[in-house]
């Protein structure tokens, strides 16, 4: 039987397990990023493995989040990261080089190697048939000590391209066809690969935005095979000896196939506040708009940028829309300016940030008061943008130029011509805000620098046979990562201390929550399906640690979060019948009894005390998973078995 493209580079890496899908299986990792925010923490991790040099083939720090500075905080861990960098065999990507995926892709991904990061969107990495998956921090410290990385074997689903994208209709129209068809949970336990006819028609920068926002599908990844359009464009990066082709077989077997002719495609946005909450633009003409936001790590190519300018050029925005333009790195901020493209942005009144993520995580720019923003990013969920009443929606840079130069909500189509933009046959090669590390000699002597702000970990708390705890908490379906430790300008600068950051945890769902919990000492949060989708950031699971959960019962988890609840000795469990969900009530006292012997069999039996029901649980875990649940976590775990 022949192999898809992201079975032919598991079988190169697999170290443990079968390629069975549903089953875990655990794989060699060449290449890890981080950026900033969630990076603090994977370093302070790495650092208690007690290794003295990363074992990867290239780990690179990015610092493009955490960039406000509006205190000491961000200062001190950046410094903190670059002193971690320079003495572990870590390049360093200084702040205003670029958002991490942009960088990674320009400078150091390679096709048909495995690539972690500590951010969700690494899949970016499959635009160049990289298999590049988002993962917790703690998991990207054990890939950088030349750990495995686990994950479950996943099912193939293949989008077979034809025909071509017509004139102001783009990739980013592609990314929210495809969520429109399989919705936030769609992707949960698949790899999404891109074939056909079509994908010779596409870009390295249009590919790489579909591999980001597949993301948002809850896939493991996506990639795209590597071709002569990839050949070219690392061609362009003056890397033209790490190409390899990549293709699947013509009888690789797929679990589902769905295929989507490009020719056909419309403008599309997704509305408040789920990327798959996707209609036609035209449905919405004439919404009024009051900020729109061009950049993010979804849509800041040198292509998005240079049609955003070509469109722009000579025109001015509307007196009623405040714009912002974010070019995603030094390289595409440089190039802009070295063609004139940067003045047509400028002179169309369009205000041009730093190359980072910015208002994409609520760094700065937040909307007015029940504003309607339009953002070519990749996540609208409620409240990330700052603005807690906000209304945010998602679109290509196409119909956020339409939107920036009308004033409403506008089909680009409408926009007359598309001017011509083609990328360069070579890009500007520049380096310099990359660090390389110490020699393993040097960096002996080398300190590292921390600031006061870097506090110390929740206490891990080893499973018990028998959990009585209160449900603190009852949540909906599609609770994000967002809603359950936000981010933004506020809180972002404290993601290296826990006590502080919990104050914040599910501010936007109930502000009483961390009070509550920490008042009680132990809990058990419920929730509907797909909990915990979103970001990678461990700090979902952390803070909620800390405030004393111990376990999370729902009815479906989005991946990394699960993972990440593991890592840090929460019990994810998943009801045997979601209907059970409904017979549940905040303020139950709980039983969860013969925790142990639950988890050898599969189920473990949930009491309600205060209505006196009783429900199974399923409790599927590895034995890797297991002993990391009884031993309070994955750090406590590798200190006991010495892993
Ligand atoms: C995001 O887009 O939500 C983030 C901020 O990049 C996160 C990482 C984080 O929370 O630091 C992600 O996507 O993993
Ligand atoms: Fe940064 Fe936004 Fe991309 Fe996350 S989604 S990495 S915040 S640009």
């Amino acid at each position: 039987m022949g192999l898809t493209i992201a079975q032919k580079i598991i079988k190169a890496h697999l170290v443990s397990g079968e390629m069975i899908p549903g089953t875990e299986i655990s794989l060699k990792i060449d290449q890890t990023l981080t950026q900033d925010a969630t990076g603090t923490m994977a370093y302070l991790e790495f650092e208690t493995m007690g290794i003295d040099r990363v074992r990867t083939e290239r780990s690179v720090a990015y610092i493009d989040h955490n960039t406000l500075q509006s205190g000491f905080e961000n200062a001190d861990d950046h410094r903190f990261i670059q002193s971690i960098a320079k003495k572990y065999g870590i390049w360093f990507s200084r702040p205003g080089n670029g958002i991490c995926h942009q960088v990674h892709l320009e400078r150091f991904g390679i096709p048909g190697k495995t690539l972690i990061g500590s951010d969700s969107h690494t899949p970016t990495g499959g635009g160049i048939g990289m298999l590049a998956f988002g993962a917790g921090g703690l998991d990207v410290a054990v890939a950088m000590g030349g750990g495995a990385y686990y994950i479950t074997m996943p099912k193939m689903i293949k989008v077979n391209l034809k025909g071509k994208l017509r004139p102001f209709v783009t990739a980013k129209d592609v990314s929210l066809e495809i969520l429109r068809i399989l919705s936030v949970k769609g992707g949960v336990g698949s790899i999404i690969e891109w074939g056909g006819e079509g994908v010779a028609t596409l870009s390295v920068p249009e590919r790489a935005t579909i591999t980001n926002m597949g993301t948002e599908l809850g896939a493991t990844t996506s990639i795209f095979p590597s071709d002569e359009v990839t050949r070219a464009f690392l061609k362009a990066e003056g890397r033209e000896e790490v190409y390899t082709p990549l293709a699947s077989d013509p009888d690789a077997v797929y679990d589902r196939v769905i295929d989507i002719d490009l020719s056909t495609l419309k403008p599309l946005i997704a509305c408040p506040h789920s990327p798959d909450a996707v209609v036609t633009v035209e449905s919405l003409k004439g919404t009024k708009v009051d900020q729109v936001c061009i950049g993010s790590c979804t849509n800041s190519s040198l292509l998005d940028m240079l049609k955003v300018a070509a469109l722009l050029k000579g025109k001015t925005i509307s007196p009623s829309v405040s714009v912002s333009v974010s070019p995603g790195s030094k390289q595409v901020l440089s190039m802009l300016a070295d063609c004139g493209a940067l003045t047509d942005i400028l002179s169309s009144g369009a205000r041009v940030l730093e190359c980072a993520c910015g208002p994409c995580i609520g760094m700065g720019f937040s909307p007015n008061s029940a504003g309607v923003s339009l953002r070519t990013f990749n996540r609208n969920f409620e409240g990330r943008s700052g603005t807690r009443d906000a209304k945010v929606y998602l679109v290509s840079p196409e119909t956020a130029v339409a939107a920036a130069l009308t004033g409403e909500i506008t089909d680009p189509t409408l926009l007359g011509t598309m001017p011509a933009v083609t990328l360069p046959d070579a890009f500007r090669i520049d380096d310099s805000a990359v660090l390389a590390p110490a020699s393993h000699e040097e960096a002996k002597d080398l300190e590292i620098l921390r600031g006061p702000n870097i506090k110390k970990f929740p206490d891990a708390h080893p499973q018990e046979n028998e959990l009585s705890a209160e449900l603190i908490l009852k949540v909906g379906d599609n609770i994000t990562t967002d809603h359950i430790m936000p981010a933004g300008a506020k809180i972002l600068p404290y993601r290296s201390n826990i006590p502080y950051l919990s104050k914040f945890c599910f501010g936007v769902v109930d502000e009483t929550f961390p009070e509550r919990a920490l008042a009680k000492g132990k809990g058990i949060i419920v929730g509907g399906s797909n909990y915990g989708q979103g970001s990678s950031r461990e700090h979902a699971a952390l803070v909620p640690l800390y405030l004393g959960i111990r376990a999370v019962i729902a009815k479906s988890f989005a991946r990394i979060h699960v993972a990440n609840l593991i890592n840090a000795g929460i019990m994810p469990l998943t009801f045997e019948n979601t209907d059970d969900y409904e017979a549940l009530s905040q303020g139950d006292e709980l039983v969860l009894s013969d925790v142990f012997a639950g988890m050898d069999s599969g189920k473990i039996v949930l009491t309600d005390k205060t209505t006196g029901r009783s429900f199974r649980l399923n409790a599927d875990f590895t034995d890797r998973q297991k002993a990391i649940l009884k031993a309070g976590g994955l750090l406590a775990y590798t200190k006991i078995s010495g892993n």
